[in-house]
């Protein structure tokens, strides 16, 4: 056998893709881009025949950029056993949190059977999902060896953390790719098939080291997250303007980054990424203080700023019960339309337990959606006591929102950071 190094470090090698989401669909095109035929593999057989057709089923993926990459050198397959004769295989499967928010890995231990099942000596398997420190020798390595394919002798094993950002400009060839494999010559392999993907590949001496720096990168955001929306409430107690402390500190050119305060963390990747690692080290008997301090601030933000709206109203002689209201933005965060684990819906579902009649406006979010939560897409600004402007997608009249209605309450800043000048609008 050639030296697997040199050979992933060549022009030549093909890839499957196990698991066609905002991870694997992106890592697919991406490798075709790169020269490298990929066979995309999903258990969704209605996932399958739309990529087939060309219909991209996510927002960064263009159906133009589907079609072209389909005429490239992607092809899709419902068959696993078409993963056989690919010589590396990056699995980009659902990490979610179980009951108890336990992390369930029935995904990643699925595929990894699955894999197991048709893979062959030679191959680069990568594991992207994010996981808990340890997951990829526990579970991906013991599945090839129940097998008989032992790392090195016949398969070369690894961890890559997905990076991807919802919505955000960079695409997956931009960012900088960690890699870890579960032994030296593995981490070797795996390093030079992602160099050829992505030109800024970090290395790491094992899987468990690259599967802690993906957890570290999203605990770090929420854990800050945590502190300004705490300093929010705090900030609020003493009469002081969150907003314009943090503009201040902001002005320090080292030593401090940003966060804002809002209604509360959504999305899968900041809500739940700190508890794989919460998770394992309970195992290793360790509690992980700032984790579960920063997860009970922010997971109660959306009681938080439900009371703030009840207190705003209460100053103007109005119950929470009865009263029509305008809920501006219910996706996790500006200008995606991804509306899964939003924190903007849980304020409003915790004012319509009180009794509000709410309505919702929310330019991305498809009427569908928004009736899923239980709400009413509204038709226009007028006849509401208050607006809450919980997401702040760019391109929204922010304007005519003030001037349709008595108050706003803005949990964004959205006003003041667009230079919007009103009188009635009171801040998170
Ligand atoms: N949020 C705040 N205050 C902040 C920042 C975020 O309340 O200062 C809220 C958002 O409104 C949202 C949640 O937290 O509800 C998460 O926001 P996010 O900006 O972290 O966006 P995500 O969840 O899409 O995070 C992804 C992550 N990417 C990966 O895991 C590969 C994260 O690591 C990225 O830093 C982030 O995108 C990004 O920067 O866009």
């Amino acid at each position: 056998m050639t030296d697997p190094v040199e050979f992933f470090e060549g022009d030549s090698w093909t890839c499957g893709i196990v698991g066609l989401g905002y991870v694997g669909l992106p890592l697919a095109l991406t490798a075709v881009a790169k020269g490298h035929p990929a066979v995309g593999f999903d258990t969704s057989d209605d996932r399958v025949r739309r990529l087939g057709a060309a219909s991209s089923p996510i927002d960064d993926v263009t159906d133009a950029e589907l079609s072209s990459a389909l005429q490239r050198g992607f092809s899709v397959t419902d068959d696993p056993k078409s993963l056989t004769e690919v010589d590396a295989i990056f699995i980009c499967v659902p990490s979610p949190l179980g009951r108890n928010r336990q992390p369930d890995m029935s995904y990643i231990q699925s595929a990894a059977t699955t894999v197991a099942r048709i893979a062959r000596p030679g191959q680069l398997i990568s594991l992207e999902s994010t996981t808990y420190p340890g997951t990829t020798d526990d579970i991906l390595v013991t599945a090839l060896s129940d097998v008989g394919l032992e790392v090195d002798r016949d398969v070369f094993v690894a961890f890559s953390p997905e990076r991807v950002s919802p919505g955000d400009e960079l695409k997956t060839a931009e960012i900088p790719k960690v890699v870890g494999g579960v032994s030296a010559l593995s981490t070797a392999v795996a390093a030079a098939a992602y160099r050829r993907l992505v030109p800024n590949v970090h290395a790491v001496s094992d899987a468990k080291t690259a599967e802690m720096a993906k957890l570290l990168e999203n605990t770090y955001r929420a854990v800050n997250i945590g502190l300004i929306n705490e300093m929010a409430q705090l900030a609020h107690e003493i009469d002081i303007d969150i907003w314009e402390v943090i503009e201040a500190a902001a002005t320090k050119p080292f030593g401090f980054q940003a966060f804002f305060p809002g209604p509360g963390v959504g999305g899968h990747c900041i809500p739940l990424d700190p508890q794989f690692l919460a998770w394992r080290a309970k195992e290793a008997n360790f509690t992980t203080r700032f984790i579960d301090t920063a997860e009970q601030v922010n997971e109660g933000m959306p009681a938080w700023t439900a009371r703030r709206v009840g207190e705003m109203l209460n100053r103007r002689g109005l119950p929470v019960f009865g009263t029509r209201l305008l809920g501006v933005g219910i996706s996790y965060k500006a200008d995606i339309a991804d509306d899964r684990e939003s924190a903007s819906a849980r304020v409003l579902v915790e004012l319509a337990k009180q009794g509000a009649a709410v309505e919702v406006f929310d330019p991305l979010v498809p009427p569908d959606r928004i009736r899923r939560h239980g709400f009413e897409p509204s038709a226009s600004f007028e006849g509401y006591a208050a607006a809450i402007i919980l997401t702040d997608h760019a391109g929204v009249d922010y304007q005519a929102i003030a001037d349709a209605v008595p108050v706003v309450f803005d949990t964004r800043n959205a006003y003041r950071r667009r230079g919007i000048e009103v009188d009635n609008v009171e801040v998170l």
